[in-house]
């Protein structure tokens, strides 16, 4: 039996609070030993990996890691949030009672971290000294050291974090336990993975993976699920959304954009953009997070504020190269650290490749594995067209790293939201960009986004589904009760951000060619919306929003067909009013939904019934 309370001294872990859960959960995951990290500790870690071949080094003393063959994305279907009030039961949070979910991860945990080290990861979900820091601060228990690197770089680790809180009781109490993974029975009936986040206990507890949603739980569990879950209770937003600054030189204005796109949709891409060349001179993009925002009403100016609880960036590999997203290239380069997973690794020059990364694979084929670790070079005849790195391959690095980094994104005042949107990977129906100046009608297409599933998520790519806010894998509580704390969170603003739907994923039904260029030329529509915003613009006013006209939208410097672009700024309103009847279904499903929330829906039926 470890000597737990001389490791926590040593490591001047003084919060009894903590200390008692990690001797509680020391006990029931029976680890050999057990170390307290901070970030300091991240070159050692990284040594103590790369000697044991959990990690590869790749050149430029950047790392290498591969997850389990069969462990390489969320799992939404194992994934649940408890409770002990049944009413906070939706349709897409998997609601589970807390009394028996405990008991189930209590019995997978006891013994199986046997021969292991836990480690005890003190963190915060926060810039320091944030309004919202009451609700940022964890300690994860991990038996996984890869897990450790990772969460180093994408929160604030450290003991301080947890030793001087306010409320020394109040911090998100979360277990990782990896299991045994070829033995765990992914995706059959008898799977033995679950992923629990205990809402009303502040407690996650997440057995049977080592892949990021599911083992960072800081991140995805805590930044998110806790975070919602906790934001309705105290009157702020935890949400899936990308932040950014748009600077106008020319006036010396600055204007900042969250938005919700569901999981591998372009958040991470929208962040990081670098203005069109056209454009640079006047505009650039400061980057304040890819992810996660928390928001809420800030009394003073009567704005609604955000930040970004994270301290990196955990983003998808495939297609980013110079030409997409230079600025992640930039971030992931020689010196910054970073950690790449499932994609493909050359074991003689020690280089990494992903599909997009350029436009041909290497020719030389010599000592690329793929991310089964399998050599490429021995890849048989039906083998050859399987991509070489898995689709969703991540990348991890710091937010420093990130080379149009906000100079404020640690103010933990946060900035003023000027504009929320949404969007979807759509390939029909909805336009380049529509503004709604409605905050119901607002809530409303949040509700609504619908989109195309990636492989962020195991076994659902392609499948259209609806995703409320882009947070359909993270849910929290009931759907009607989301709906109505937006709506008084965002309500109380005097001075109230304005909407918008985007869609950059619109595709010729012909050849299936992407009518929009995308990426940097995204910034054009965001550019309009600010000019709707501050009325410089008037746009084409539709029944379900205002879209730019064709002379509105500034397009100097870029190639798009008059056909393609046609199609992204017009509504096609036949294949919209049968929309209207799908979302009725879709809403329908949820309990309490606020009446304001069928008002905007009938308006909008309405105005396209006379269109
Ligand atoms: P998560 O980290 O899973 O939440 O994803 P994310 O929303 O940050 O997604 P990300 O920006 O990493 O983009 C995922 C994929 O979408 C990448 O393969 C991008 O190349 C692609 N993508 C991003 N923006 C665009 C765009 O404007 N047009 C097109 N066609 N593809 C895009
Ligand atoms: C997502 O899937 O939305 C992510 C990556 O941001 S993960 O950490 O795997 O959830
Ligand atoms: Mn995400």
């Amino acid at each position: 039996m470890v000597d737990v309370d001389k490791v926590l001294d040593e490591a001047g872990l003084t919060n009894p609070h903590v200390r008692e859960f990690v001797t509680y959960w020391a006990g029931i995951t029976g680890a050999d030993r057990i170390e307290v990290v901070s970030a300091d500790d991240d070159a050692r870690l990284l040594q103590e990996s790369l000697d044991a071949g959990e990690l590869l080094p790749v050149t430029g003393g950047l790392y290498y890691s591969r997850s389990y063959y069969k462990d390489t994305a969320r799992s939404e279907e194992r994934t649940v949030v408890a409770t002990s009030d049944p009413a906070d039961k939706g349709v897409y949070n998997n609601w589970k009672p807390a009394e028996e979910t405990v008991a189930t991860l209590t019995e997978r945990m006891t013994g199986a971290s046997a021969g292991k080290t836990m480690y005890v990861i003190p963190y915060l979900m926060s810039p320091p000294g944030s309004p919202l820091e009451a609700f940022a601060a964890g300690v994860e228990l991990t038996d996984s050291r890869p897990v450790v690197q990772q969460m180093i770089r994408m929160s604030r680790v450290g003991v301080d974090y947890i030793n001087n809180l306010a409320e020394p009781a109040s911090f998100v109490r979360a277990v990782h336990v990896t299991g045994d993974l070829p033995n765990l029975g992914q995706g059959t009936a008898s799977d033995q993975r679950l992923f629990a986040t205990v809402a009303d206990q502040r407690t996650i507890l997440h057995y049977g993976s080592s892949y990021g949603g599911n083992a960072l739980l800081g991140k995805i569990a805590h930044g998110l699920r806790q975070a919602m879950y906790d934001g309705w209770k105290n009157a702020f937003l935890g949400e899936q959304f990308m932040l950014l600054g748009i600077v106008d030189k020319q006036t010396g204005k600055k204007y900042h954009v969250a938005g919700g796109f569901p999981s591998a949709s372009g958040k991470t891409n929208l962040s990081m953009t670098l203005a069109p060349d056209v454009l640079g001179d006047r505009y650039y993009v400061e980057f304040y997070g890819d992810d996660i925002a928390w928001l809420w009403h800030d009394e003073a100016s009567g704005k609604i504020y955000a930040f970004n609880p994270e301290f990196g960036v955990f983003g998808v590999a495939k297609d980013t190269n110079e030409a997409t997203n230079p600025g992640a290239l930039d971030s992931i380069q020689a010196g910054s650290g970073a950690i790449f997973t499932n994609v493909a690794y050359n074991e003689k020059t020690q280089e990494v490749w992903w599909e997009g990364r350029t436009k041909h694979h290497p020719d030389d084929l010599d000592g690329w594995l793929d991310w089964k670790g399998e050599r490429i070079a021995d890849r048989i005849e039906d083998e050859l067209k399987e991509p070489w790195a898995h689709p969703n391959s991540r990348f991890t690095t710091t937010l420093a790293n990130v080379p149009n980094i906000a100079e404020d994104y640690d103010d933990p005042r946060g900035v003023p939201v000027d504009a929320i949107i949404f969007g979807g990977r759509t390939r029909d129906r909805e336009p380049l960009i529509r503004a709604i100046t409605d905050l119901a009608e607002g809530v409303y297409d949040g509700l609504t986004l619908g989109a195309e599933a990636t492989f962020a998520a195991e076994g659902v790519d392609g499948q259209l589904r609806y995703d409320p806010m882009s947070n359909r894998p993270f849910m929290a509580y009931g759907e009607g009760d989301y709906a109505r704390h937006w709506l008084d969170v965002i309500g109380q603003a005097s001075d109230q951000p304005i909407f918008a739907h985007v869609n950059w994923f619109q595709r010729d039904p012909e050849d299936g060619h992407f009518r929009w260029p995308g990426y940097r030329d995204n910034l054009r529509a965001l550019l309009w919306l600010v000019q709707f915003k501050n009325g410089e613009v008037k746009g084409n006013v539709t029944p379900v929003g205002v879209i730019p006209t064709q002379d509105e939208l500034n397009l100097e410097g870029m190639t798009i067909s008059q056909e393609d672009l046609d199609a992204i700024l017009t509504i096609d309103v036949d294949r919209w009013k049968q929309e209207i009847g799908f979302r009725e279904e879709h809403l329908n499903q949820f309990d309490r939904l606020p009446e304001e929330i069928w008002e905007a829906h009938r308006r909008v039926a309405a105005a396209l019934e006379e269109a």
